[in-house]
């Protein structure tokens, strides 16, 4: 379902935007890491789902302990980061997730329409309010959108990005379709002032209800390679507790690795991980150029236990979703 629906994905990544990576070179591969996260590229799995904190005034990526982040300030709309939990105020830290809640940070999602039929598309429309519980209509724009939204069912089954359109008077709207019965969660991934003025990233996650037997689907056992479409997606590193790692991704064609990786949303490549058993939210994005041919993320795990990635690129003005299931010892 994500396939195919360029131009709608999204993608908050931090590309290269103004201030982004800027300032930390592209590190030879193999070499320089702590230049990257000083270019605020990192994004810990884990700590990931904190995109929100990049826009924070003082600094906002979440760098891992012991890493220092460096010049940045990210303008709304700029940098590298994660999404992840309400980041106002609050620090990194490894193993925070966000999308648990409807409300977080003196923001609240308001869903008006809730209930869905299967397969069958329908208008999904909400409203973030926030600390005085008037709707908020002034979003930073952040890798390209203003909003990011992520949609998967219970299972993680089902997953799609999509971006949804706001009315002057701050309801969104975005066609859904949810193809098979149960609950599903639909993660609002923005950026706005809280009512202090600051720069906030949240993530707040609702339920959404489709009629009908449900019937889960099994985790697939963890795997390195992926298959979507002609391409075959790969990843090499393993996300640690606690502490951020490399991680690279490669498409693959016909065997060959694939010339034509294109930019979507300011950056080669997203990747969400949504954590089996809670469907904590982790959203973070790569480091501004390719490292030999490979889009590399920095990621920490949030906890022990299963998640399911979700690798967005595009080649040909078409993005595709590599969907792999990783395990945290
Ligand atoms: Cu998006």
């Amino acid at each position: 379902m994500s396939v195919e629906q360029a131009g709608t994905r999204d993608q908050r990544e931090l590309t290269d935007e103004p201030d982004a990576i800027e300032p930390a070179p592209v590190p030879a591969p193999g070499g320089g890491r702590m230049a990257l996260f000083v270019g605020g590229l990192i994004l810990a799995l884990v700590g990931g789902f904190g995109l929100g904190r990049l826009n924070t005034d003082s600094g906002g990526t979440s760098a891992p302990a012991g890493v220092t982040s460096g010049d940045h300030t990210h303008a709304p709309g700029t940098a590298p980061h994660e999404h992840g939990p309400a980041s106002a105020g609050t620090g990194p830290s490894a193993g925070e997730v966000g999308g648990l809640a409807l409300s977080s940070a003196g923001f609240t999602m308001v869903p008006v329409t809730g209930a869905f039929q299967v397969g069958q598309s329908q208008p999904f429309q909400f409203r973030v309010l926030g600390a005085d519980r008037k709707p908020v209509t002034n979003f930073a724009v952040v890798h390209e959108k203003p909003l990011h939204m992520i949609v998967a069912r219970r299972d993680l089954s089902g997953y799609q990005h999509v971006h949804p359109t706001m009315a002057p008077d701050g309801t969104w709207s975005v066609p859904l379709t949810l193809a098979t019965p149960g609950i599903w969660r639909a993660y609002a991934d923005f950026t706005a002032p809280d009512a202090a003025g600051k720069q906030t990233a949240v993530t707040l996650g609702v339920d959404l209800v489709v009629n009908g037997d449900y019937v889960p689907r099994g985790l697939p056992p963890a795997a390195r390679e992926a298959s979507v479409g002609e391409f075959t997606v790969t990843y090499e590193g393993t996300p640690q507790l606690g502490a951020s790692a490399p991680v690279l991704f490669r498409v693959f064609a016909n065997g060959s690795p694939v010339a034509g990786l294109e930019r979507y949303l300011g950056s080669y490549g997203h990747l969400v991980a949504l954590r089996a058993g809670d469907m904590g939210y982790v959203h973070v994005h790569p480091e501004a150029e390719l490292v030999g041919g490979a889009v590399k993320f920095w990621l920490a795990a949030p906890s022990p236990g299963d998640y399911r990635l979700f690798f967005d690129f595009q080649v040909g003005g078409v993005v595709r979703t590599a969907e792999l299931t990783l395990t945290v010892a």
